[in-house]
């Protein structure tokens, strides 16, 4: 079962290439410093503008899916257990990648590839539960934190009815997505902060600060 060394390992070095870093390289700027300080798409849109973010959101979300989708190509069967073991790492390896010092993004975009990966109709539940959001609210940070909040409550609803699921772990997903959520959660304290006492920057005005 060398699989199950082999395959978590690879898939939080994959995790741990930081685009969003790399993008503010080519541009001549260390995306750390600037904005909220995050390397996600969020504050390469904010720092650097939105074609860059765009990319920087594709390849972070085309890392989480890609393990993922690599293990149910590659292993026959009992791919399940496997396949959530490699999006653990890919989303471990992108919140705190070991080319910079463990200090990496809030997992939000990956883990999204992840979910889709593993449970598509959920996760573009959860996804209109982002936009929703984010169009009533201009606050992208809240709206990660809620759709994050609304996945595994999506994904139980959906195993529940039986729909959807191409999968055969339902219950270890939904709490696989659990944790996940949790994670990501946690990666937002300091924007939670901010948006308690009012200080948390709408996408359309401005750069945000430090944290
Ligand atoms: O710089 O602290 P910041 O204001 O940048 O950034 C806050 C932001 C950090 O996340 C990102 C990634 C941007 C993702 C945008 C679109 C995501 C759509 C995902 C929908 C489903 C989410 C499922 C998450 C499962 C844990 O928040």
């Amino acid at each position: 079962n060398l699989e199950y060394f082999i395959v978590p390992a690879a898939s939080y070095l994959i995790g741990s290439i930081p685009f969003g870093y790399l993008i503010g390289r080519l541009h001549g700027i260390d995306i750390r410093k600037v904005g909220s300080g995050n390397i996600g798409a969020t504050n390469v849109t904010r720092s650097i503008g939105k074609i860059a973010g765009k990319i920087c959101f594709f390849l972070d979300f085309l890392k989480g899916a890609l393990p993922v989708v690599l293990v149910n190509m590659t292993f026959e069967e009992n791919t399940a257990n496997l396949a959530l073991a490699a999006g653990l790492a890919v989303i471990l390896g992108h919140v705190f990648p070991i080319y910079l010092r463990f200090r990496g993004g809030k997992g939000v975009a990956t883990a999204a590839g992840v979910a889709l990966a593993l449970a598509p109709y959920p996760l573009l539940c959860a996804l209109a539960v982002w936009v929703v959001t984010f169009l009533t609210s201009r606050y992208v940070s809240l709206a990660s934190i809620v759709a994050a909040a609304s996945l595994p409550i999506i994904a139980a609803l959906f195993f529940g009815l039986g729909i959807g699921t191409p999968f055969p772990l339902a219950n270890s997903t939904v709490f696989f997505f659990a944790l996940i959520a949790f994670l990501a959660i946690l990666r937002h304290i300091s924007n939670i902060k901010r948006l308690l006492n009012g200080t948390e920057n709408r996408f359309d005005s401005g750069a945000g600060k430090r944290g």
